[in-house]
């Protein structure tokens, strides 16, 4: 078996693993990610589109952010729809902070880039990595790449390896607690090479149930609809999807959407999950291994990096100042704010979707809930102060 010695082990490359890496990079701290596929497939893969300031502002504390700058859009508010009704959440009026409308995959391609340049390590197509050793002082990694047996041995490990992944099933069941609410529908998305319906997103409650309308660029837009659990995307045509997203979005938008062929489609289901806690000896959880929002709020991505935040600070501090009070609180810090996302992600998503279960009364509801927003300048501040992200 070949063996090799790192001081913290990445398990995992997508966002949240690469933006740590390159951090501890910044600061003398030497790590190596593991990753289950190849770098093309990770890239391949189209998830979020909207990135809080916070994000940026530790993006360009990793000096990934020129690109993202450049190419990256701000927005200053976001629609909302309901029926023939639109109305506007001014973030720039509430808070003072645009988001930054800029793909997860271009913040994917441009940390490759970077670790790349930096000789930064990483492994790719590791099969059966299991943590050992986690509650001692001396853990280590095994793993194996076309059937070659290896070993990391390591300070520390950073489980960024997703919900699917291994890491926090490494904690023992009966120290680790999960909380889930599955919703019973998932989203349906849609690229094409079409310019956007509106300048900015438009999220849509309507009767026939929830649309999105989000984009990448000028040429690039992002649709999303609410469909069953059930469906699989051979039951989506494109025409049906732009007969159905027209049926979904106030008559004056759908007189302005532009349609064209799909360049990519997938469903993904929504779901909120938490676990606790997420830090057991030497392994710390960041990211989608730790917990899941419903896309509503476009939360996911931005939370793995708030956790990179925090455990990439605790791990400054211990290996600069021998302090162990940054990874001893980890845990306790991330877990405060993903609670309080979590409750963002839930209530926009109780809001905006319709349930199978639901009651005229619930529909009701829904609608005084909108009318009041639409309406209240508090209540718009605090949905504002979410959307474009609490402090870390
Ligand atoms: P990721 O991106 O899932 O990356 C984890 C990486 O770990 C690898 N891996 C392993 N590597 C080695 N050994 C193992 N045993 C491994 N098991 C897994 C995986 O191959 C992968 O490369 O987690 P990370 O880095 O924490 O980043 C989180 C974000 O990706 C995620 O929160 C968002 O993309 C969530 N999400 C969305 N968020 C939004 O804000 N807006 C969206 O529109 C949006 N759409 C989505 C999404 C997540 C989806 N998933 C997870 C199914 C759409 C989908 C389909
Ligand atoms: C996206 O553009 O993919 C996107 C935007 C906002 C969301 C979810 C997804 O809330």
């Amino acid at each position: 078996m070949s063996s090799t010695r790192t001081q913290v082990c990445i398990i995992g490359g997508g966002p949240s693993g690469l933006l740590l890496s390159q951090l501890l990079y910044k600061t003398g701290v030497d790590s190596i990610i593991l990753e289950r596929q190849t770098r093309d497939h990770v890239l391949s893969r189209i998830r979020a589109g909207v990135i809080e300031q916070g994000m940026c502002n530790l993006l360009e504390e990793a000096g990934v952010s020129t690109r993202m700058k450049k190419e990256g859009f701000k927005h200053n508010g976001t629609l909302l729809s309901y029926g023939q009704e639109t109305f506007r959440i001014d973030f720039a009026k509430h808070t003072g902070t645009p988001v930054m409308v800029y793909g997860q995959t271009e913040v994917t391609r441009d940390l490759y880039e970077a670790r790349e340049n930096t000789d930064g390590k990483i492994e790719f197509q590791t099969e059966n990595v299991i943590l050992n050793k986690i509650e001692s002082k001396n853990p280590f990694v095994t793993y194996q790449i076309a059937g070659q047996a290896k070993r990391i041995d390591c300070d520390f490990i950073a489980g960024c390896d997703g919900f699917h992944g291994v890491s926090r099933k490494s904690i023992p069941d009966s120290v680790r607690m999960e909380y889930e609410k599955i919703y019973p529908f998932g989203w349906l998305g849609l690229l094409s090479q079409t310019p956007p319906v509106d300048h900015e997103l438009i999220y849509s409650n309507s009767d026939n149930g929830f649309a999105l309308c989000s984009m990448r660029n000028e040429n690039l837009s992002r649709y999303y609809l609410q469909c069953a659990a059930t469906d699989k995307v051979k039951d989506w045509p494109d025409g049906a999807f732009w007969a159905e997203l027209r049926s979904r979005i106030p008559q004056e938008t759908a007189d302005k959407l532009i349609t064209g062929p799909s360049v990519e489609k997938s469903i993904a289901p929504l779901r909120s999950f938490v676990t606790e806690p997420m830090r057991w000896g030497t392994l710390f959880l960041c990211g989608d291994a730790a917990h899941i929002v419903p896309p509503t709020g476009a939360k996911g991505l931005n939370t793995a990096a708030a956790d990179v935040h925090y455990l990439y600070n605790g791990l400054k501090q211990f290996y600069e100042e021998r302090d162990q009070e940054g990874i001893d609180r980890y845990s306790e810090r991330a877990l405060s704010r993903v609670w309080k996302v979590q409750r963002f992600s839930w209530w926009f998503s109780m809001l905006m979707h319709h349930f199978p279960t639901d009651t005229p009364f619930e529909r009701k509801m829904q609608i005084a809930e909108l009318e009041f927003l639409r309406d209240n300048e508090t209540a718009q501040k605090v949905m504002a102060q979410n959307y474009v992200g609490l402090p870390y």
